[in-house]
């Protein structure tokens, strides 16, 4: 037996695919992040199953749903309901593990990171630029921009680690998130606005639920000063202007986003080289992912939440000479609910009996270029911040096959404090991935598709009850943090908002 394999396993924070090399960017160039690509595989249809921070993070360590974990919302912090992977490893192994920078699962001492030997982690969403961190003994300035300090961790922590033992290290970077503050070095990068526009900039959503006609997360009105980091000029405002508005916002909102990516591209080929340096490249696992997409101007937006392609998809490039050939691709659908079950595996354990509560399963396989014949067709999506205050996206869930998406919203108005759901009766999306790879016309009701949206529906239910999720049903749905309401949990996120927009 050769010597075990360490882990490490990089993620940003709602890096599109769309904005790295590997994936055909029309946008920005990403050497480092296309080097684990091409000397590992790239991965096509690795999908998040509630594209928001905190509940992408939970999913990824304890390998079950939102509605199992209890973290459904950015609002909601961990409570170690069920075991993480990171726990099974400290019980049935030796692995070091250690994990740096965004954590985002709560600040309190029971839901900071549990069972890892080392963290280093920031707080709530973190800063940028001298960013405060928090560790075992409290909390610090460091002063630096965050990408940087965040590798300097990790790298320090190869160093110092004991060579006879493997190590699952997480690195966990704030970048790209809003407000999206590059560090000063990049600030010529991009900057001259001509950055290709996408095809979708100016959807007009026609045939789409009017929900999601509703989101507040278009370019041209609801990313405001704070995100620019100035005004609007005068000539670009009020109806006549829009288009001239979201172009230029477009801009700018791209040049910040991919400024701040591509700090997170030099730090990478730091680790690489750094493992290269340490003659462990070839029996580490290097990861490269984003908690989920987001939306780069595509359909009129930014942000996240919805089930669309930009958001849904979570970039996942592997490098492993031992088992991943280079070059390779792998088109098979899997979710974030995999990844802890993959993860014990490519460690020595097996998830179904170290962690029973995981509901993934181990795509080490498919690293390997095998396709089981019984590997699943379909994913299971569900967004559970019912028309939240800031961005008003739906409650939503909904079935994705590499040929469809059916999408069912019923939460809209549900987050509205003293809103009722008899307002908003439910709406339904289906599309053709093949015929419509955007995304722009929602066929649920064209009879062409009648056999294919039962088909869909029935997978649908099925899915729900694998999951062991439930079929919404008005006030008396279940909710994993809020039951039909929760009335601190609302004031909390009342009380949020009225500091934002006194801010801005
Ligand atoms: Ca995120």
């Amino acid at each position: 037996m050769g010597p075990r394999t360490n882990l490490i396993f990089i993620m940003s924070d709602d890096h599109a695919a769309h904005a790295i090399g590997a994936y055909g960017s029309k946008i920005n160039h990403t050497p480092q992040m296309d080097r684990i690509a091409a000397e590992g595989m790239r991965l096509d249809a690795v999908y998040c199953t509630n594209s928001v921070c905190s509940p992408s993070r939970a999913t990824i360590l304890t390998g079950t749903y939102s509605h199992v974990n209890g973290v459904s919302s950015i609002w909601t912090e961990i409570d170690y309901r069920v075991p993480t992977f990171v726990d099974v490893l400290a019980e049935h192994t030796d692995y070091q593990t250690a994990i740096f920078g965004k954590w985002h699962l709560g600040e309190d001492k029971a839901s900071e990171p549990r069972n890892f030997d080392e963290w280093v982690v920031l707080p709530g969403q973190g800063d940028y630029i001298d960013p405060e961190m928090i560790d075992e003994n409290g909390r610090r300035v460091v002063e630096g921009y965050a990408t940087d300090i965040i590798t300097d961790l990790a790298i320090d922590f190869i160093d110092r680690r004991d060579p006879e033992r493997p190590f699952m290290m997480m690195v966990h970077h704030k970048a790209p998130h809003r407000p999206w503050i590059p560090d000063p070095k990049h600030a010529d990068l991009y900057a001259d606005g001509d950055i290709p526009e996408p095809a979708t900039l100016f959807d007009d959503h026609a045939t789409r639920s009017d929900a999601i006609k509703g989101v507040h997360m278009t370019l041209a009105d609801d990313m405001g000063s704070e995100d620019l980091k100035q005004e609007v000029p005068g000539h670009l405002r009020g109806p006549e202007n829009r288009a001239a508005r979201v172009s230029w916002k477009y801009q700018i909102y791209m040049r910040d986003y991919l400024q701040t990516v591509q700090s997170i591209d030099d730090n990478i080929g730091r680790l690489l080289d750094h493992l290269d340096a340490t003659h462990l490249a070839e029996n580490t696992l290097v990861v490269y992912t984003s908690d989920q997409g987001f939306f780069l101007g595509d359909h009129g937006w930014f942000d996240k939440r919805l089930m669309f392609d930009e958001s849904l998809q979570m970039p996942m490039l592997m490098r492993w000479p031992a088992e991943i050939a280079p070059q390779s691709t792998c088109e098979a659908i899997i979710t974030n609910v995999d990844f802890a079950a993959t993860f014990l595996d490519v460690c020595g354990l097996d998830a179904t009996e170290v962690l029973p509560t995981q509901q993934g399963r181990s795509f080490r396989p498919l690293l390997r270029g095998e396709s089981p014949d019984d590997w699943p067709d379909a994913a299971y999506y569900r967004y559970w911040e019912h028309d939240d205050p800031i961005h008003h996206a739906p409650g939503h869930y909904g079935v994705v096959t590499s040929e469809y998406k059916l999408i069912h919203y019923y939460g809209a108005g549900l987050g509205v404090p003293g809103a009722s759901e008899k307002i908003y009766p439910g709406e339904w999306e289906l599309y053709d991935r093949r015929a419509d790879p955007a995304e722009l016309t929602n066929v649920y009701d064209d009879p062409a598709y009648a056999a294919i949206r039962a088909g869909l529906e029935a997978r649908l239910h099925e899915l729900q009850k694998q999951y062991r999720d439930e079929p919404y049903r008005g006030e008396t749905t279940p909710h994993p943090e809020w039951g039909p309401y929760d009335h601190e949990l609302m004031a909390r996120i009342e009380a949020y908002v009225a500091q934002i927009n006194e801010s801005s």
